[in-house]
């Protein structure tokens, strides 16, 4: 069977790690050979930008045009070093987060101009488009309120988890604007069910590709 590149978007505590888990589980059942990964991460330099964006570690306050560079060169190098070839390679490549995170974090909510965000991304993806796409939708103070519990844990929210909440309510609605945009590639889940109930309705949506 062909490989399949699965990416999966949505706001914070949507699911996705979750969902994620899950649907490999699934995939591998059947005999896929299947490939997790996360954005930024993947690679050494990946996991990198991640610190950096998430952590604040360089001490630096970074704008949406610093973080759109940093995000899809991470992406460029995650690409040409795992994704292409585990494609060609007839692998699954689940994806958390890819090229629509920076469109609405760094675009919709963040205000870099989304003709030369996009014209980046294009030169960041290559020829790796995700095949599908899904969206896990929810509201904003519910996926606020799920990770809230969980930073406490830690040592506090991330620089994105600390971000407002008209910040994250830009982040939902430019993902549903995407969606609407290109019905083709994404499907909308409902993230506000019980676990089983969105991980049989992502199934659901991947029906064609593994039946
Ligand atoms: N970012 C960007 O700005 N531009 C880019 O191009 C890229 C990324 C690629 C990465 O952070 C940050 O980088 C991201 C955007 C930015 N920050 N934000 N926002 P991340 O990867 O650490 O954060 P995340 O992607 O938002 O993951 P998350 O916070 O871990 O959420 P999640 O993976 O969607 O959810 P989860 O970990 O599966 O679940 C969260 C909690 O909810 C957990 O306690 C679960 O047990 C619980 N949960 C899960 N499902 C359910 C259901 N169905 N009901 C109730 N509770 C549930």
């Amino acid at each position: 069977m062909k490989g399949r590149f699965i990416t999966f978007e949505g706001p914070e505590g949507a699911g996705k790690t979750t969902q994620i888990q899950g649907l490999a589980r699934r995939l591998e059942g059947l005999g896929l050979r299947v490939i997790l990964l996360r954005e930024p991460g993947g690679t050494a330099l990946g996991e990198w930008v991640r610190n950096v964006v998430k952590h604040d570690a360089t001490g630096e306050a970074l704008d949406g045009v610093t973080e759109l560079f940093l995000f899809c060169a991470a992406r460029r190098h995650l690409v040409e070093r795992v994704i292409a070839p585990a494609l060609d390679a007839g692998q699954w490549v689940i994806c958390d987060r890819f090229l629509d995170s920076t469109a609405v974090y760094q675009g919709y909510a963040g205000g870099v101009a989304l003709g030369v965000l996009n014209e980046v991304n294009r030169l960041a993806v290559g020829r790796c488009m995700p095949d599908r796409t899904l969206l896990m939708d929810l509201d904003v103070g519910v996926g606020l309120r799920r990770v809230a519990g969980r930073a406490s844990d830690r040592d506090g929210a991330d620089s994105f988890e600390a971000r407002g909440l008209a910040f994250h309510q830009k982040v939902r609605e430019g993902y549903l604007d995407l969606a609407a945009r290109d019905p083709k590639r994404f499907r909308v889940i409902r993230a506000d069910r019980p676990t089983e109930v969105v991980a049989a309705d992502i199934w659901e949506r991947l029906r064609d590709y593994v039946a």
